[in-house]
């Protein structure tokens, strides 16, 4: 069984909020939370990190994206604009080593971010 903190929100032994699931992807509400729409949208399948991403992945990661759209269209951020962060390694800091992708909306964002 995996230990990872995101293999077990997707298969459901760790509660989240889950707004949208596929095949391929689950997304659910950050629990610390750095905008008003605050998402974070996983593969099913482990991947560690950005870094780890190998060619036949390169669909799933198009996937993602999408869901991110779709999320956004459905949480209501879409028309103001969002932004998708991808944190890879400890230095960007990434906490969790199972790769996702933050949606973050319902605010403004500044540029260059910190
Ligand atoms: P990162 O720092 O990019 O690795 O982002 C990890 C995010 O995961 C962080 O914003 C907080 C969130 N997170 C950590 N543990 C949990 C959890 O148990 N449930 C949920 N919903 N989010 C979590």
């Amino acid at each position: 069984m995996s230990e990872c903190l995101f293999c077990k929100i997707a298969s459901r032994e760790i509660p989240a909020t889950i707004l949208y699931e596929d095949e391929h992807a689950v997304a659910f509400r950050d629990i610390n939370p750095q905008a008003p729409v605050h998402v974070l949208i996983i593969p099913r399948q482990h991947i560690a990190s950005l870094a780890e991403l190998k060619p036949e992945q390169t669909a799933l990661m198009g996937h993602l994206l999408w869901v991110c759209a779709e999320i956004a269209r459905q949480e209501g951020v879409e028309a103001e604009g969002y932004r998708v962060v991808l944190n890879t390694n400890r230095a960007a800091g990434q906490s969790v080593f199972h790769l996702h992708l933050h949606l973050l909306g319902g605010r403004h964002m500044r540029w260059p971010p910190g």
